[in-house]
């Protein structure tokens, strides 16, 4: 398989209730190499722009308006099918369903408050990872 880069982003949630260091360990633990790291707190065209796929849902303001309430830390992780890897890491979108032993199974019980996002695919993980890193901000081989 390839190796990819993928794009995760700790929610104001999982900032706020201190899991960061618990959700970096699970990353590193699994191989996955860090290849860029920032908090931040995202003015509102910023979270726009990240979830410019959503724009017109109905939970669209709702999302904006908790991605903006606190900071978020936003990294860039790399390995073998990254991508796939931190999406089955982080287990499904709804809490209550993500099965133990994944990221919002382990920590999340609701819908939209649910401590973590993750690209869903090269082109996602492109468009994502730029509201937070320039190119330059992505360090080398290690
Ligand atoms: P995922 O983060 O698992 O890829 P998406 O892309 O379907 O999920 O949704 C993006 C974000 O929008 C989710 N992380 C979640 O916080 C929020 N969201 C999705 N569906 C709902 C919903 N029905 N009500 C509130 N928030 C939602």
């Amino acid at each position: 398989m390839a190796v990819e880069k993928t794009f995760v982003m700790i929610k104001p949630d999982g900032v706020k209730r201190g899991l960061v260091g618990e959700i970096i360990a699970r990353f590193e633990r699994k191989g996955l190499k860090i290849k860029a790291l920032k908090m931040k707190w995202l003015s509102r065209e910023e979270a726009e722009k990240l979830y410019e796929v959503h724009k017109g849902k109905p939970f669209f303001e709702e999302l904006v308006n908790f991605v903006t309430s606190g900071p978020v830390v936003a990294m860039i992780l790399e390995g073998d099918s990254a991508i796939n890897v931190v999406r089955l890491m982080i287990g499904p979108t709804d809490g209550r369903q993500a099965p133990p032993g994944t990221i919002r199974g382990d920590f999340a019980l609701d819908i939209g408050a649910n401590v973590i996002h993750a690209s869903d695919s090269k082109e996602s993980f492109e468009r994502e990872y730029r509201v937070f890193f320039s190119d330059e901000e992505i360090v080398g081989d290690y």
